[in-house]
């Protein structure tokens, strides 16, 4: 009775291993389903291996070997039955001309409706932007082109990105949305800081999200953070060029949801325009709540506004200053900012007259004039009084000066 329980026990504590060892992956390469690299659009042959992955019971690889593919346009959709893999060893490119997409209102690459997937390879996915850019102006015209994402994440479960590069994105490099539990890992972004509104990873209405050890260079900002963000941790990034890791624009739309838990870690900003930002419209309706959000051990190197709240968000004279954000900010630390900037606000806290800025901490800033400390060097602080420790380089929230 005993020895059979114990080998009852032996069994139990065994069969998951035996049954991992069992389950061999199942490899879908595409060279061998009659996908060839070179010009020829490999998107027909990766629908049809995705679908048969897809069904797949066991464990399954789709896999696009080293040499450069091209492919048009592809939606990868779930469910998947079991753990589903892209290994990108090669480089898939896009057409150069984005007005050639099949689906003119689609991305490039679609990833939706999957639960257990990872991309891997150490490949390239080129969005051959150029062209693109020089018709996207859709920071000043609201009637611009549409331009396609490079590589859409939508209603993705416990996901990982990782040794994947995205080059010359249209638009968006990558965007994840409506997902939970994904890690980008060793995910690099690359486009010249000349492209227009290409975004590195644009993310929203995610909970438990990493990205971990990357780096993303690019026009626009290198993460951007939309609403319904919870838990999202970014560790060891290195941005530039850039706008930075931004939280928002918010407050256009009344139905934005609250964003809390953000941490942005031992990050390095290099020639970036901002460095940690969040920035929420004046004189618009939304009344979200951005809560919990932790700075610390960041690294800039010649970044111009090193930390930024900017509650009168409002490039390109879009919108009127008249009323406030009614946006709340609280909770908020920024520790251990370290490095040079190259403007003389180098801490802007411009936080709502209706909201002002709750809970704040600031300490260890270390921060020196790019060329010579100026003696203006210092902090803009508007409607936030913060607790303030350690070095203060700038002055944090000075008094004002007395007019002798
Ligand atoms: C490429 O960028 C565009 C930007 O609009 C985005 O909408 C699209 O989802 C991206 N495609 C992929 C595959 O990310
Ligand atoms: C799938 O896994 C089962 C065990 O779980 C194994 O018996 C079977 O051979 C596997 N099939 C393939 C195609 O690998
Ligand atoms: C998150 O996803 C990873 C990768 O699929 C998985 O190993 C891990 O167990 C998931 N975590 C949770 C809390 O589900
Ligand atoms: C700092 O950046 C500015 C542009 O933002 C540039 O003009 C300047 O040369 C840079 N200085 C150094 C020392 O890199
Ligand atoms: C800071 O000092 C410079 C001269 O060094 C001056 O041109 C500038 O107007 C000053 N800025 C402010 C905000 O006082």
């Amino acid at each position: 009775m005993e020895i059979k329980l114990f080998f009852s026990a032996v069994l139990l504590v065994f069969l998951p291993f035996l049954a991992y060892h069992a389950q061999a992956v199942t490899v879908f390469d595409i060279s061998k389903y009659g996908a060839k690299p070179g010009g020829e659009d490999i998107s027909p042959v990766l629908a049809k291996v995705w679908k048969e992955a897809c069904e797949a019971t066991n464990a399954s690889k789709v896999l696009i070997p080293k040499g450069t593919w091209y492919l048009s346009q592809i939606r990868l959709v779930g469910p998947n039955k079991a753990p589903l893999e892209l290994e990108v060893q090669g480089t898939v490119e896009a057409n150069p001309d984005y007005t050639k997409l099949p689906q003119k209102d689609g991305q490039w690459i679609t990833i939706n409706y999957l639960d257990g997937f990872t991309i891997s390879g150490g490949g390239v996915f080129d969005g051959k932007g150029e062209q693109a850019w020089k018709a996207n102006d859709c920071h000043k015209n609201p009637n611009c082109p549409k331009l396609p994402i490079n590589l859409s994440l939508n209603f993705i479960k416990n996901a990982i990105i990782k040794d994947v590069t995205t080059k010359d994105s249209k638009n968006f490099h990558c965007n994840c949305i409506s997902s939970q539990n994904v890690t980008f890992q060793r995910f690099t972004i690359s486009a010249p800081g000349e492209s227009i509104n290409t975004d590195g990873i644009h993310i929203a209405r995610v909970s438990n999200v990493k990205v971990l050890d990357s780096n993303i260079g690019t026009g626009d900002d290198c993460i951007s953070i939309g609403d319904e963000t919870t838990d999202l941790h970014i560790e060891n990034v290195k941005c530039g060029p850039g706008h930075g890791i931004s939280v928002g624009s918010m407050g256009k739309n009344p139905a934005e949801k609250d964003v809390t838990g953000i941490t942005v870690k031992k990050c390095t900003f290099t020639g970036t325009s901002n460095g940690v930002r969040v920035k929420t419209w004046p004189s618009a309706p939304a009344t979200l709540k951005i809560s919990n959000l932790h700075f610390e051990d960041l690294t800039m190197n010649n970044v111009s506004y090193p930390v930024v709240i900017d509650q009168q968000y409002c490039p390109w004279n879009l919108c009127t200053k008249d009323k406030p954000s009614l946006i709340q900010i609280s909770g908020l630390t920024v520790k251990n900012v370290r490095g040079t900037a190259n403007t003389k606000e180098a801490l802007l806290f411009s936080c709502s007259s209706s909201k002002p800025c709750q809970n704040v901490q600031i300490s260890d800033i270390d921060l020196k004039y790019v060329n010579s400390i100026p003696a203006n060097f210092t902090t803009v602080c508007e409607n936030v009084k913060p607790t303030v420790s350690g070095k203060q380089n700038p002055p944090i929230c000075p008094p004002p000066v007395q007019a002798s």
